[in-house]
């Protein structure tokens, strides 16, 4: 009989290869073990969906203490749960939540941000479709002159006197600031992807042990990647001409002897990205008419997936700027998001900086 190879644990990787080399503060170990904690009730509730509808069948409880009534606000209150006792963070930022949320609440005293979309593209759950935990750790903003807080050498603000409010510009930090941003996919297999500024690494749960296992070091998009496009085309006729130019430029017959580009779409971001991710091509959810700044969310959709792409070596931007260099005005400010292979997402950007030839 073969031995079996050993593959590293999640726990095993952390303390040892990423307490080596990431320069994230110790404590993101941690708060990422807690992560994957809540990832793993998550799937839990995710596979049981269709037996329960989206509603958890017991018990739950959000942050104000009400009953929770929507799946979306389970996967919010188990990752606030799981990670709500870790001292560096300040606060938490979600897509459940209308204001940032304060940890502690009386005294915040952490030196980073969580920034959260506890389950993207829920309303997918109905027909069995991968849905995700987004998520990106970012320091607290380096006090000023008059401020008489300190930074370590990891950017995370760590001595802040108690009873501090936390104004917005302490937490509206650009993506670049990011310290790591993740992903957990609930899918056929339930699977964490992070970054901490040092590569991706891709971790698979085996639903034997509850363990989830190394699967992917070091991720990189392909090249050549994939001719994929991934965009939402039901929206053409809302679309700027020179967003039809650059669909348009993808359905041209190719060159005898080279490969066209094929469509794929699923519309839940994170399934949507780890394809990219996977394979490579190019996702799109640009602005249109009537969503001037497209649908997903800076800090906590667009920025973690950007910061993925660019350390996988491929790119993300609104159509012209880096994602990671747009400074939030919001907590829940959306953007415009092109994301995938280097070369596609320079392409996308050549025909958005340039006039439309025609318009349909
Ligand atoms: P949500 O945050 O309300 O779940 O919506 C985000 C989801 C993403 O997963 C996906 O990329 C997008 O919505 C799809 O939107 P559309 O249906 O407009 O194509
Ligand atoms: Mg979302």
């Amino acid at each position: 009989m073969r031995s079996r190879t050993l593959v590293p644990t999640l726990g095993a990787f952390l303390e040892g290869e990423e307490a080596a080399h990431s320069s994230a503060p110790p404590d993101w170990i941690h708060l990422l073990t807690g992560l994957a904690r809540a990832g793993t009730r998550i799937a839990r509730v995710v596979a049981r969906t269709g037996l329960t509808g989206t509603l958890p069948r017991t018990g739950d409880r959000n942050i104000h203490g009400e009953a929770a009534t929507r799946i979306d606000q389970y996967a919010h209150n188990a990752v606030v749960e799981e990670v709500a006792a870790d001292e560096m963070l300040c606060c938490i930022i979600s897509e459940e939540a209308e204001d940032h949320m304060s940890i502690p609440s009386s005294h915040p005293d952490g030196g980073c941000i969580l920034a959260l979309d506890p389950l993207d593209g829920s309303s997918n759950l109905g027909v069995n479709v991968p849905v995700g935990t987004i998520f990106s750790l970012l320091p607290r903003a380096r006090p000023d002159a008059t401020d008489c807080g300190s930074d370590d050498e990891t950017g995370c603000r760590s001595d802040d006197a108690p009873g501090s409010a936390l104004a917005p510009s302490e937490i509206l930090r650009p993506g670049r600031d990011q310290i790591a941003a993740g992903y957990i996919l609930y899918g056929a297999a339930t699977v964490l992807v992070y970054t901490s500024g040092r590569g991706v690494h891709g971790f698979i749960r085996d639903p034997e042990s509850g363990e989830f296992l190394l699967n992917r070091r070091d991720m990189r998009i392909p090249s050549p990647s994939a001719l994929h496009y991934s965009t939402n085309e039901a929206y053409t006729r809302r679309w700027d001409p020179r967003q039809h130019d650059l669909v348009r430029h993808f359905k041209r017959p190719p060159p005898k002897g080279a490969k066209g580009f094929s469509a794929r779409y699923i519309g839940s971001l994170v399934a949507d990205i780890h394809r990219t991710l996977l394979v490579g091509g190019l996702f799109m959810y640009p602005a249109f008419r009537g969503k001037p700044e497209g649908k997903l969310r800076l800090m906590y959709e667009a920025a973690p997936m950007a910061l993925i792409m660019e350390q996988a070596g491929g790119r993300a931007t609104n159509g012209t700027e880096d994602i990671l260099d747009l400074r939030p005005r919001d907590i829940h400010q959306r953007t415009p998001l092109f994301a995938g292979a280097r070369e596609l997402v320079d392409l996308a950007a050549c025909h958005l900086g340039r006039e439309a030839t025609d318009s349909e």
